[in-house]
């Protein structure tokens, strides 16, 4: 069985990771499964939107601590080999994917797991969920971009207790805190993020990419230099189909139909 799940209808590329024995811990070859899943959905102008979950009861707990290449043996390893060649790029191919993410947490996210869900655009999760930072408690700090989201999601001393003390934080409280987007019952979970992907495969994915260009570079940015992006990107976004589309099916008092060019 892969070690990643992939399948597309409606526009979305949804992708589960498939490891539930392991909590769905990253091993090399789902690094390599969903490096090539991304690249496909940058490419393929059929996936307008992705989604991401886990199957069994977890989301996904972080790198496999089993596996020879983190394993703390006789000799030192260098854990920055697996950060640069594995997480590091992933999480910036999504980052970067002019396309909606969107993340279904669906049970515990630990480790780079919780990170790359936080990396995701759009992150939903079951009530049962929960996120842990859980590389303290093996004497290493976050990443996956860790250090970087969640100061400014949660602010400083939310991030700080996250990581010192490496304590479960409940699905309802990453809401509350502002970390993802909405929690949902266990059960309504998968229908529900489904819903939300398909209407973002079906909405105007120029602009969306332009949102997450936007957004994203608002946190390095000042006032200034980001009146100045919007404007470029408001330019783009302007030479759109999509806009053409919107502005007419407003004035026609009609259901735009976005093609997402
Ligand atoms: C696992 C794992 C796992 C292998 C559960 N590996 N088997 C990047 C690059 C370089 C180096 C290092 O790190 C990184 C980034 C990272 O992600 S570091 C952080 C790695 N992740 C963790 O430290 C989390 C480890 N897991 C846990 O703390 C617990 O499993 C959680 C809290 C996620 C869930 O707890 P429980 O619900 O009590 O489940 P469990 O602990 O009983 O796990 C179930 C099985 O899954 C168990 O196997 P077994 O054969 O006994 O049933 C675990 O060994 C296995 N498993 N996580 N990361």
């Amino acid at each position: 069985m892969s070690s990643l799940l992939v399948s597309l209808d409606a526009g979305v590329l949804s992708l589960t990771l498939n490891r539930p024995d392991k909590l769905n811990a990253f091993n090399p070859e789902m690094h390599q499964l969903i490096k090539a899943a991304f690249e496909r959905a940058r490419e393929d102008a059929g996936v307008r939107a992705v989604l991401l979950t886990g199957a069994g009861r977890a989301f996904c707990a972080g790198q496999d601590l089993s596996e020879r290449n983190v394993a703390p043996g006789a000799a030192p390893i260098d854990l920055a080999v697996t950060i640069g060649s594995y997480y590091n790029p992933l999480v910036r191919r999504m980052r970067e994917l002019p396309k909606p993410i969107v993340c279904a947490v669906n049970g515990v996210a630990a480790g780079a797991g919780a990170n790359i869900a936080l990396a995701c655009d759009l992150v939903v999760a079951a009530r049962s969920a929960s996120f842990l930072q859980a590389f303290s408690r093996i004497g290493l700090l976050p990443d996956s971009g860790g250090t970087y989201f969640l100061p400014r999601a949660a602010g400083t001393a939310r991030a700080m207790g996250l990581a010192l003390l490496a304590e479960k934080l409940s699905a309802e409280d990453a809401e509350r805190w502002g970390l993802i987007w909405k929690v949902f019952d266990d059960g309504a979970l998968v229908k529900e993020a489904t819903a939300i992907a398909r209407a973002l495969a079906e909405g105007p994915t120029k602009a969306y990419g332009l949102i997450k260009k936007a957004l994203y570079a608002s946190a390095g940015n000042s006032l200034d230099a980001q009146l100045d992006l919007e404007r470029d990107l408001q330019r783009e976004a302007g030479f759109s189909e999509d806009y053409r589309e919107g502005v007419t099916a407003f004035m026609q008092k009609r259901k735009p139909n976005f093609k997402g060019k």
